[in-house]
């Protein structure tokens, strides 16, 4: 076996047959085989933490998130939620100044998956631990709150959809209904008890430059062009004074999905100035913003590089970031050979 092999924890597909092969990166000379019982996997809700505890081993052993099989619903069933979602956000297109729900739908997905940590495999989308004070009060989350409560009558009419499913499936479909990429998404996360909270301060500040995105986003296990494109959802919705101390939104059309994050950040003219809330951030004669790191974006040549690739390839970037937020939402989840992909319809591709 090669030592590649041995170095990444991996599951064959015996795992169907319940048994699971484990492989310790740090004690890499060791293999061990362990069988697990449905009935051990749903007492632990699909989180699996082989701790034996035995000298040879490391007490960390690895943390294992397994999507679970959902047998009676289709893709129909989850087609339904996406409507139900992209209905409501249809009807409450109020909601912050005409902006409506999209926008911080989407940041509320990429929240609850952006704690993360892909050295021990904490946190992220899989356990729906947003749901949870602890974390929903985190300070960064402030202001999401809004798309937790668009979304709490969509858990009482689909209640065998598991919060982390919810929370990534709200991105997906504001994403899709504001005109951006279809978005391929999996289901099977699961639901885990209150004490799998991440500690806050997961998430990534602002105020910073370059360096502190690239290296925040390894964590996540994402490189330059990925966090280039990602970033691109910033054509999306505006900042709030009130939430995180930056003002005003970063384009034209705050509830379409485009790649004019990136013709702003080229072409504007940016004035760096101080806000009401003392924040430095960047200016345009026209009113629009840029964080720190938006700015940051084209003061780096290998994040410039990909800034002008989206800015003048909009089919690029809608590819870029349909598989780069995919990735988000799935970090440290091991999904069965028999999940399925499912690629919604919009409202619109279905006449609705
Ligand atoms: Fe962004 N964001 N974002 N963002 N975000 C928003 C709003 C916002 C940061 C900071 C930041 C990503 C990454 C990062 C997204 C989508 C995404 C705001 C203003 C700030 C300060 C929030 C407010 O209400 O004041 C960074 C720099 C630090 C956390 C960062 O790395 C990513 C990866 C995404 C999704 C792909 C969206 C859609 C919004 C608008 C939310 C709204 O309510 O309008």
């Amino acid at each position: 076996m090669s030592t590649a092999r041995i170095l990444n924890p991996f599951f064959t597909r015996t795992f169907s047959k319940r048994s699971v092969y484990l492989f310790s990166a740090a004690t890499a000379t060791f293999a061990v085989a362990a069988t697990a019982t449905n009935e051990k996997q749903q007492r632990q809700g699909g989180h699996w933490n082989f701790n034996w505890n035995k000298k040879w081993l490391l007490s960390t052993a690895p943390i294992v998130h397994m999507a679970q099989e959902i047998k009676d619903k289709s893709e129909k069933d989850y087609q339904e939620v996406y409507n139900a979602i992209a209905v409501k956000l249809r009807e409450e297109d109020e909601f912050d100044g005409y902006i409506g729900y999209g926008p911080v739908l989407t940041r509320l997905a990429w929240h609850s998956s952006g704690t993360w940590d892909k050295n021990n495999n904490t946190g992220g989308s899989f356990g729906g631990t947003y749901q949870f004070q602890k974390e929903s009060n985190d300070p960064s989350n402030k202001g999401l709150h809004n798309g937790a409560e668009f979304l709490a009558p969509i858990h009482k009419q689909f209640p065998w959809l598991s919060h982390g499913d919810l929370y990534t499936l709200g991105g997906v479909v504001a994403i899709q209904e504001l005109q951006g990429p279809v978005i391929p998404w999996r289901p099977g996360r699961v639901d885990l008890p209150e004490d799998m909270t991440p500690d806050n301060g997961r998430l990534p500040d602002a105020v910073y430059g370059a360096d502190y995105v690239r290296n925040f986003f390894k964590r996540l296990d994402l490189n330059d062009q990925e966090v280039v494109a990602l970033m691109g959802a910033h054509c999306l919705g505006r900042t709030h004074l009130q939430n995180t101390g930056f003002d005003g939104p970063w384009g034209a059309a705050s509830n379409t999905f485009t790649n004019e994050f990136f013709l702003n950040l080229l072409n504007e003219n940016w004035k760096l100035e101080k806000n009401e809330a003392k924040n430095m951030q960047w200016n345009s004669p026209k009113g629009y913003m840029m964080l720190p790191t938006d700015h940051a974006l084209i003061e780096d040549d290998k994040y410039m590089a990909y800034v002008k690739l989206y800015a003048t390839n909009n089919d690029k970037f809608f590819e870029d970031f349909a598989k780069a937020f995919k990735k988000l939402l799935e970090g440290g989840i091991t999904f069965p050979q028999s999940t399925p992909t499912y690629r919604f319809e919009t409202l619109d591709s279905q006449g609705l």
